[in-house]
């Protein structure tokens, strides 16, 4: 290194040098630590060799299929998709060409909500990089992605260890021509909480610069006075806002009052007047059955004469039919996930509903051999993420009765089985279906679905009833997220708290009227920026800083694990989620050109501290780590 910096230095390739040069140059001597990312990578798969964090593991039984995703043809430019007319002729381009399109349009959003539902949002980058290509020659007749937002920012930096970031410009290197969507939860952006309106402008801002053409945005409660802020930012960054109404209830059902078609119109209209481009229905738990979505569509068009953009999930089984009814209602773009990762609590089938438009007016143009291919890719790419899938095996009405959005069921299950609750499953529905009457019937999406989720929990864990929350509530420690709902930092519900369970909860403790944003003081961007440095020592860019603003533990984190085990993105899902089997050999493309072949040779019993020693072969040198059993 020494030498590569002498000759390289501009005063000795200018010849202005002597025999002090060593010693008045002093940047000289300061030598970058080399980043040995052979030993970090040996030291990510001794960990995994011995820990397995992710607690995934295959048995003999299980074979996973060799995955090879289809070609795209080599030398051909990518053809004109929706992005192209964003970029050309701007939003209202966009609305037009919707507007006076015949197209039943669809939004794919096989890598966001899709997985998020069915396998507890973890597929890989790698897993959607690998196909993003082939989207973007053969499906660019996608109104757009759904490829970001939602839990997925969170999932990548606490459990992938990779930087939701690094995925969007990577995709958007790779699908260049197609409107790229993400899930927006407004004043609560990709988080559970609140955050100071400067955080969300910022993390909007430079999501826009990033690659985010479309924004869903929404509020749990439907409060548009949270929104607002986000889709002016929105707005500002000529990219398009898309405000959806989260659904919920049951607009057929004459008893069940509260949700009814003129409060969801009303919600339309308010949300019309602030600005959105489209009006977006997110039914997150597919509780809006076909002939309601018939009608609510039919109402909301007529009542603001924006374009409608529905998604719902298929828990109940009714989600195609839905679909086919919003089109015929005058929907103009329709989510559904490719046909391997759709159905129960995803999305509906793209595949299928666009087959079942042939012959109809509007109709859909997408390839279907090409829809047919990415799905073949994911069903192999599946079978990876076994450990994640929630055993559902058939849609079920119960929905109807629980109403847990499709996106958390998938988690829920998992938080259940990882408390060791399994045998308790049915418990926690009746038991979320019993805690959200008595929170006043809530809209349940992030982040208010999981006060229900974690007061469903906590009751089921200490054997309590919803009634023992009255008799016992003074003893009782709710969780977190309970007290905050109560406390009004998710903002307003629609109808307010009951207010005999707010008093319990906070046990006198005064709760906010106003949106939590407005008290908020500003995030400090620049005592951020100093914080990281003097813990890391290192610069840190505006994206690391937005994470780091809004998931501060998780983001130091995984700062942490990637100084000590490196970039797993390196790593194929196989590597990355299940521990080498001995004798198993894998290869890894660390950089351009360069590949580490890795084969695991044994394990040592631990010695008296706990420590085992892990061999490996690395190029066919014998190599070993040293890793503290956890387990
Ligand atoms: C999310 O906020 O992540 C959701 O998908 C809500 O439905
Ligand atoms: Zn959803």
């Amino acid at each position: 290194q020494f030498l590569e910096k002498v000759i390289s230095h501009e005063k000795f390739l200018n010849g202005n040098f002597n025999t002090t040069f060593v010693d008045s140059n002093k940047d000289l001597c300061v030598f970058k630590q080399r980043q040995d990312r052979a030993t970090k990578a040996l030291k990510f798969l001794a960990n995994n060799i011995i820990n397995n964090p992710s607690g995934s593991r295959l048995s003999k039984e299980i074979i996973l299929p060799s995955i090879n995703p289809p070609v795209v043809p080599y030398g051909v430019p990518v053809p004109a998709g929706t992005k192209d007319i964003l970029n050309r002729r701007g939003v209202q381009g966009v609305i037009d060409h919707v507007r006076r399109s015949n197209e039943a349009f669809f939004t794919d959003t096989t890598f966001r909500d899709a997985h998020q539902s069915l396998l507890a949002t973890r597929v890989r980058t790698k897993d959607m990089l690998d196909i993003a290509e082939y989207y973007a020659h053969h499906l660019n007749g996608l109104f757009s992605m759904e490829m970001w937002g939602g839990a997925t920012y969170d999932v990548a930096y606490r459990f992938l260890k990779e930087s939701p970031w690094d995925r969007l410009i990577q995709l958007r290197a790779k699908a260049p021509n197609i409107l790229f969507q993400m899930l927006l939860r407004a004043s609560n952006a990709v988080g559970y909480t609140n955050y100071p309106d400067n955080v969300v402008r910022q993390f909007i801002k430079l999501a826009c610069e990033n690659g985010i053409d479309i924004f869903r945005i929404f509020d749990c409660f439907n409060w548009v006075e949270q929104m607002t802020p986000a889709i002016e930012e929105v707005k500002k960054n000529g990219r398009i806002a898309e405000a959806a109404i989260c659904y919920t209830g049951d607009i057929t059902d004459p008893k069940r009052t509260k949700y009814s078609l003129n409060y969801y119109t009303g919600i339309a209209k308010e949300l019309a007047e602030a600005g959105t481009d489209i009006i977006g229905i997110k039914d997150m738990a597919g509780l809006l059955k076909p002939y309601a979505a018939k009608t609510l569509i039919k109402a909301i068009k007529e009542e603001t004469g924006l374009p409608v953009h529905f998604h719902t999930h298929n828990t109940s089984g009714n989600a195609e039919a839905a679909a086919l009814m919003a089109f015929e209602a005058g929907a103009d773009i329709i989510d559904a996930a490719v046909s391997s990762m759709s159905g129960l609590t995803s999305q509906p089938n793209m595949n299928s509903i666009a087959a079942a438009l042939d012959g109809q007016d509007k109709h859909s143009t997408l390839d279907k051999k090409a829809m047919q291919n990415v799905s073949d890719y994911f069903d192999r790419v599946r079978r990876y993420y076994f450990p994640f899938e929630s055993g559902m095996k058939a849609s079920s009405a119960e929905v109807y009765m629980h109403e847990i959005p499709g996106g958390q069921y998938s988690n829920l299950i998992v938080q259940v089985e990882a408390m060791g609750l399994i045998d308790r499953w049915e418990d926690v529905r009746q038991m979320y279906t019993e805690v959200n009457k008595e929170l006043g019937d809530i809209i349940k999406v992030t982040p208010s679905s999981k006060v229900v989720g974690d007061l469903a929990l906590f009751l089921v864990r200490n054997n309590l009833t919803v009634d023992d929350i009255y008799i016992k509530g003074d003893t009782l420690n709710f969780p977190d997220s309970v007290v905050s709902f109560f406390k009004g930092m998710l903002g307003q519900p629609y109808g307010g708290f009951p207010k005999r369970l707010q008093e319990i909860v906070l046990k006198g403790e005064k709760p906010l009227d106003c949106r939590p944003g407005e008290l908020l003081e500003d995030f400090d961007f620049e005592a951020a920026a100093k914080e990281l440095k003097d813990m890391f020592g290192r610069d840190f860019s505006p994206t690391e800083l937005i994470s780091y603003a809004l998931y501060p533990a998780v983001f130091k984190d995984y700062v942490k694990f990637n100084s000590e085990y490196g970039d797993p993105s390196v790593f194929c899902t196989r590597s990355f989620f299940y521990p080498l089997e001995k004798e198993e050999e894998i290869e890894l493309d660390i950089e351009e050109g360069k590949t580490l072949i890795i084969r695991h040779m044994n394990v040592s019993e631990p010695d008296a501290k706990g420590m085992r020693k892990v061999y490996f072969e690395l190029n066919g040198q014998p190599r070993s780590v040293t890793v503290k059993d956890e387990t």
